[in-house]
């Protein structure tokens, strides 16, 4: 009898501990290495150890242990005055998130905002957030220049299906999609998710190879963009800008498309192609 009631009340404490909310955590990184990958144990958080840790909610050397939802990632202010560009290491690849993280770039050097350069031999971001712990939610990126990226398609970011990505302030330049297929493109960011993009610039990107579409951007997802200027992109099938497909929703306000050019192959859609009606609002002259 002595037992089962000892048994009974260790039952109800688990019960009870079990049923209480669990208090929010989240991880704030700052990062103080520029190098990519960074050296392990050397007692200074690249960003790419930043966010292996933020992916993973695990420990990562010199960088602390990620948290289920909320991390956060930021650069130090004395060391990134000095440098403002991180060239990413092209053997470790690309810089994936797989996990729900705010990455905010922003400086207080000369250059107010963090450049990521992917060396015109890699794809700079890669968004796969749906197979994290945060599931629910978004990726934030804000006050960042993406450039130079390269891969088959999204050069600059490619974002998977079931991903929710905000964009605010960062640019994406001089990236290309080097796929020939009509499936191709987004130099600077092919889109399978929902994106939300405020602000920022997407100018000199291409999606040239063969049937290439959407030279800054190509989307099947959801997009919606606003105070964005898209400038200088080309293709070489269709949308100069923005190619959109089937069942995939727009919605652009405040947007500036100059110069796009979508080629000859067949050469549709200067600034942007879509099967669907695309909502717009124009800026007043
Ligand atoms: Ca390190
Ligand atoms: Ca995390």
């Amino acid at each position: 009898m002595q037992m089962r009631r000892i048994w009974g009340r260790g039952l109800a404490t688990l019960f009870t501990l079990s049923t209480l909310p669990l208090a929010a955590q989240a991880t704030d990184f700052v990062v103080d290495e520029v190098g990519d990958p960074g050296t392990a144990g050397n007692g200074t958080c690249s960003l790419r150890e930043a966010l292996s840790a933020a992916n993973s909610d695990t420990a990562v050397a010199d960088c602390g242990t990620g948290s289920a939802d909320g991390d956060t990632i930021s650069f130090d202010g004395t060391v990134f005055a000095l440098a403002s560009s991180i060239a990413l290491d092209n053997a470790s690849g690309t810089l994936v998130i797989s996990d729900d993280v705010s990455i905010d770039g922003t400086l207080s050097g000369a250059a107010t905002r963090l450049t990521l350069d992917g060396g015109d031999a890699i794809r700079v971001t890669q968004i796969d957030a749906a197979s994290g712990a945060g599931t629910s939610q978004a990726v934030n990126l804000s006050n960042l220049i993406l450039t130079n990226g390269q891969d088959v398609d999204g050069g600059g970011m490619h974002i998977a299906a079931g991903s929710s990505v905000s964009l605010t302030a960062v640019d994406v330049t001089s990236s290309s999609a080097t796929g020939t297929a009509a499936s191709n493109g987004g130099g600077g960011i092919y889109n399978a998710g929902t994106l939300s993009i405020s602000g920022g610039e997407l100018s000199g990107n291409t999606a040239t190879a063969g049937s290439g579409s959407g030279g800054a951007i190509f989307n099947t997802g959801t997009l919606s963009a606003d105070g964005t200027t898209i400038n200088g992109n080309s293709s070489a099938r269709a949308g100069g800008g923005i190619e959109t497909r089937d069942g995939a929703a727009v919605t652009l306000a405040n947007v500036t498309m100059d110069g796009n050019d979508a080629g000859t192959n067949p050469g549709n859609g200067g600034a942007c192609t879509s099967p669907m009606p695309i909502r717009t609002t124009i800026p007043p002259p």
